[in-house]
């Protein structure tokens, strides 16, 4: 969807700006991670137990205007042109903490409409959190760097820190309790390598467990949190260097297998938590046999049964005539993009 599209899209935006209203608008991609971020050492700061590295998607994500006006008696947020009966806690907390920067005391409206069906499984909070803080940020006319937009990003939502930046982006785990050394960079440019990327959309027998209360039951109860962990940073630092040396045999392999632990960390928390269906396994058996057969192809999975699956610019048009062979599932083509960006500049009317 163009930005055009997306304007008659908002028909629910009808509010006339007032004279004091500041406002701006961006749009900020998904993410998938390589590297997964699932457990907290602080739950209040959402500092994670490991760092994680993402490939930032060239489609898909949230358009998100914020505009703050001394009329407005509290915040709201309309998703998808809905409007939150109250505003959600993770919204609320990255309003709040820029306008302590600001120095001002005045509500928000935030307008946030994704262009990816919410069933895509792909990470709304990655792409609606990090969107919302640049565009509350701008609004409020704060010239803050990326880094520091991550960082309020990740108080509201995790993975959101990551989608600042296109290509691939790492979040440090960082040492400090205050969490400011906690925040994401940029490892590499969406051309550096131009993965191309299927989302395998698997229907839902259940609803998915919601992955901030999911990865808290899993690091409290889990006899298998501690050893995913103390595996994660060694892996990190394994698809790191992969992504930056453009090593494919190494970046399937450790992708795989970091997605696999978590899963497992949480299959066997207490009681235990599985996002699979049968078809989720279908898709990632025929990853694993199209790799064999030399279609340079790998996969990661997170909190839900969608499979996401990368593939080499030459394999592309192979590896989705096979995946599209697996019955009864809908597919999403993407590649890899550039991070969150500005739509309108702050406006002051
Ligand atoms: C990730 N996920 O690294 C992992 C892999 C899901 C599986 O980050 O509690 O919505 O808001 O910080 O960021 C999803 O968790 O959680 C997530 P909170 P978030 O992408």
């Amino acid at each position: 969807m163009n930005y055009a599209q997306f304007e008659k899209q908002r028909s629910w935006e009808v509010q006339k700006l007032l004279p004091t209203s500041q406002k701006a608008t961006v749009f900020s991609p998904s993410n998938i991670a390589l590297s997964k971020y699932w457990g907290k050492r602080d739950i209040k700061l959402n500092l994670p137990t490991n760092g994680s590295l993402s490939a930032t998607l060239a489609d898909f994500g949230s358009f998100t205007t914020v505009e703050f006006d001394a009329s407005f008696v509290q915040d709201e947020l309309f998703l998808n042109g809905t409007k939150e009966a109250v505003i959600n806690a993770k919204a609320k907390s990255v309003l709040d903490l820029l306008r302590a920067k600001a120095s001002v005391r005045t509500f928000a409206r935030v307008q946030t409409a994704n262009n990816f069906p919410t069933a895509a499984g792909l990470a709304s909070s990655a792409s609606g959190l990090s969107a919302l803080t640049a565009a509350a940020a701008f609004a409020l006319g704060l010239d803050l760097p990326l880094e520091k937009l991550s960082e309020v990003a990740r108080q509201g939502s995790g993975s959101a820190c990551r989608s600042f930046f296109g290509g691939f982006a790492e979040w440090k785990k960082g040492e400090r309790a205050d969490g400011a050394d906690s925040v994401a960079f940029a490892v590499a440019g969406p051309s550096h390598w131009p993965l191309d990327v299927i989302v395998a959309v698997v229907k839902e027998t259940h609803k998915a467990y919601a992955s901030t209360s999911a990865m808290e039951h899993t690091r409290t109860t889990s006899p298998y949190f501690q050893p995913w962990i103390e595996t994660a940073e060694k892996q990190l630092a394994l698809i790191r260097t992969a992504v930056l040396k453009k090593d494919f045999e190494i970046l399937a392999l450790e992708t795989e297998t970091n997605c696999l632990r978590m899963h497992a960390s949480s299959q066997a928390a207490h009681p235990p938590i599985l996002y699979w269906q049968p078809k989720t396994i279908e898709v990632m058996q025929m990853v694993w046999q199209m790799r064999k057969e030399g279609i340079r192809a790998f996969f990661t999975i997170d909190a839900g049964p969608n499979v996401v699956v990368f593939v080499e610019p030459q394999d592309r048009a192979r590896c989705f005539e096979r995946v599209r062979s697996v019955e009864g599932l809908q597919f999403l083509e993407t590649k890899i993009g550039e991070g969150c960006r500005k739509i309108s500049d702050n406006t002051k009317t």
